[in-house]
């Protein structure tokens, strides 16, 4: 199991998968009827499958369960046709149900039996998983009758780790998988990591950064050796190993001049490297790669464009069934935006849309969920669904760049549940997010969610111990992006924290409620930024490093906001269908959250909560400091409720965030008061 055993309890490390044991009483009656596995199959997944319900079990009832040769007071767990407990239990209706990652679990409770099944291994791993999450939350498992599919095909986890050890944009210590320019040789804790995805439903990884650097282009040759020893960790959790890829590899590691799409050593080059990683790693998943962005190579620099440089590589990789995952981050981080009409929250729909039907049918579009950069507030990238011939993959971020880099309480999942609700009508009414990141809206052969990593080598993986909500939450999510965001938090609170109502209460209203505040006391209505340059991190109104033309938010004594509109501003309401566009292109329907984002407007305009700008700036920044009080007094309620370490570690996270909200209301407010002149009407203290 690892290296599990190693770490203390109450270290935070065993996240949701602590398995606390149950008190003698009605549930541990229930549960230990069941306390024997039968398994018939020996396939690695499986294995993976027997050994976390045998470590589950015996941390849940106390007791090491044993092997049963027959169902009765067992759980049967094996695929269709492969296991005849679990084929007596299992209807062929159920299992014509089942797709190839789905399973079914039901009680037989005349035989005191039970089959987790499915048509894979790997579906039996998820429904194991379930299972345990049953049996961790306390609930009746006497009359199970579950059949589950997970809704998006790809479900993935992208790491911005460099090979020095660093991760790019990450809040919780070094990386788990490089130190020192080499791969790690502690797998225990990288398999630790692959079982905590797993038990959510992820099942792709991209290992390193999308920013390759020279020695990690090397990872498809001199250290391919070494990642295959990765892979194998995660073939054993159903996971596929990917990696991000340097498109400028043939002049870095190869020794080539060029690495124009178009040239024929260029691409027999990567077919070459291609057939080693797939001849070392055979279920290889495939190539992430950011390219023409943010100072990393690409096609342009040949004049040929994205169709042309991932095409490429896929046909490099479609002979072994890998895929090409392009990143649409793409901008001119350069641009001069004075005139105001060159915007950089056009970009990717601009650069990518005029593309669609180019690509080959095992390249995937991953888009940004918003047009900028995962902001606290920016609306749903228009690109999301506007290509019908392309597949896509929408991207999240869990590390928590722009929301409080978990040092601030940041629950991401009512936000990412708004984006996935989000209408496009891109194929008129039932066209959500949520339907095109599955891949249903267009009928998509690949298509799915990735998100950036939060976890680094910290003990309690997140740094902020309530950060693994994050991480939990969004594997729940993209396995179910209709499970509530309530839901969401209550089963994670009860898998760490114990079934103790209070606590769930308590717990599940400052997560329910961390974003507004957030939200309260940083950038408002969707202005995005104002954050320290480089770092991200902290207040700096003006302070953005791509902003060395100006203020983004075109502040002054006047007013603020960018104006994006078609009839006087950038244009880019119009890559909106209607009635999106008609909203967001009118001053009178916009949504007050997002007014800034698309508008520019006087302090003294009032919004639809009767407010002016300037007031509502004031309010929300006063209201936001008082709130992240609230957040820590509602902590140390619940101090003797759990473990002290713990407890201790998150309390102090709570209150330097109620001193870094203070700093961003004061920075905010005297900004804005020294720009506009105008008083707050509660005549409280600005600095200034
Ligand atoms: C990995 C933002 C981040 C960068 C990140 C980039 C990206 O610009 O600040 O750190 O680079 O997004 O998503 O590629």
């Amino acid at each position: 199991m690892g290296t599990l055993s190693t770490f203390q309890a109450g270290s935070g490390y065993q996240a949701w998968l602590g398995y606390r044991q149950l008190l003698p009483g009605d549930r541990f009656d229930q549960y230990a009827v069941f306390n024997r596995i039968h398994v018939t199959e020996t396939d690695s997944v499986i294995q993976t499958a027997v050994s976390e319900l045998t470590h589950g079990l015996e941390g849940i009832l106390g007791v090491k369960p044993e092997f049963a040769e027959q169902g009765k007071h067992a759980i049967a767990i094996g695929t269709f046709g492969n296991n005849p407990v679990v084929d007596r239990i299992v209807t062929a209706e159920k299992i014509a149900l089942i797709g190839q990652e789905g399973y079914v679990i039901i009680t037989d409770k005349k035989n005191a039996c039970m089959a987790v099944g499915a048509a894979t291994s790997n579906g039996v791993l998820y429904g194991t998983f379930h299972l345990l999450r049953l049996l961790s939350t306390g609930s009746d498992i006497n009359e199970l009758d579950i059949v589950d599919n997970p809704i998006n095909r790809l479900r993935m986890i992208n790491q911005w780790d460099n090979m020095d050890g660093s991760v790019e944009r990450g809040y919780a210590g070094e990386s788990i998988f490089f130190k020192d320019n080499l791969i790690t040789e502690d797998h225990g804790r990288i398999r630790d990591y692959a079982r905590m995805l797993a038990s959510v439903g992820l099942n792709g990884i991209v290992i390193n950064n999308v920013n390759v650097h020279k020695v990690e282009s090397k990872l498809i040759t001199e250290f391919l050796p070494d990642v295959a020893k990765l892979a194998a960790i995660f073939r054993e959790y159903a996971i596929k190993l990917f990696l991000s890829v340097n498109y400028a590899s043939p002049i870095e590691i190869g020794g080539l001049t060029t690495a124009d799409p178009l040239d024929s050593d260029v691409r027999q080059w990567w077919k070459e490297k291609t057939a080693d990683v797939y001849a070392a790693i055979p279920d290889f998943g495939g190539y992430l790669v950011k390219a023409d962005s943010e100072n990393r190579p690409g096609p342009f620099t040949y004049g040929r464009d994205h169709a042309d440089g991932s095409n490429m590589l896929a046909e490099a990789l479609e002979p072994f069934g890998g895929m090409v995952i392009w990143r649409c981050f793409v901008y001119n981080c350069k641009q001069d935006w004075r005139d105001r009409k060159t915007d950089r929250a056009r970009a990717a729909y601009d650069h990518f849309k005029p593309l669609d039907g180019r690509f080959m049918d095992n390249v995937i579009l991953q888009i940004k969920n918003g047009p900028l950069d995962f902001q606290v507030r920016e609306p749903v990238s228009p690109l999301l669904g506007a290509m019908p011939s392309t597949n896509q993959v929408l991207e999240f971020q869990i590390a928590q760049e722009y929301t409080g880099q978990q040092r601030h309480l940041f629950y991401l999942i009512p936000q990412w549940k708004e984006i996935l609700d989000f209408e496009t009508y891109t194929k008129g009414k039932g066209s959500p997010i949520k339907r095109i990141a599955s891949g249903s809206v267009h009928g998509n052969r690949l298509a799915g969610i990735a998100a950036v990593s939060n976890i680094g080598d910290e003990m309690n993986w997140t740094g902020h111990l309530l950060a693994q909500v994050n991480l939990y939450g969004y594997g729940r999510l993209v396995w179910n992006p209709d499970l509530t965001a309530e839901n969401i938090a209550e089963e994670w609170i009860k898998l760490t924290f114990g079934d103790n109502e209070n606590s769930i209460n308590v717990i599940k209203n400052m997560l329910l409620s961390s974003p507004a505040i957030y939200e309260c006391y940083t950038a408002p209505l969707g202005v995005g930024f104002m954050v320290t340059p480089h770092t991200h991190y902290g207040p700096d109104v003006d302070g953005y490093e791509y902003a060395k033309w100006g203020t983004y938010h075109y502040a002054d004594w006047h007013g603020i906001g960018v104006d994006r509109t078609l009839a006087t501003g950038t244009g880019y309401t119009s890559q909106y269908n209607s009635p999106n566009f008609e909203r967001y292109e009118s001053l009178a329907d916009c949504p007050d959250e997002l007014l800034l984002f698309f508008h520019h407007v006087p302090y003294t305009h009032v919004l639809h909560s009767g407010k002016t700008v300037i007031q509502h700036i004031y309010d929300t920044h006063f209201e936001g400091v008082e709130k992240a009080e609230r957040l820590v007094t509602e902590w140390y309620s619940l101090a003797g409720t759990m473990n002290e370490v713990l407890h201790k570690q998150v309390a102090e996270r709570m209150e330097e965030q109620v001193e870094h909200a203070k700093e961003w209301r004061d920075r905010i407010n005297t900004y804005f008061y020294r720009k506009s002149g105008i008083a707050d009407k509660a005549e409280r203290l600005i600095y200034s």
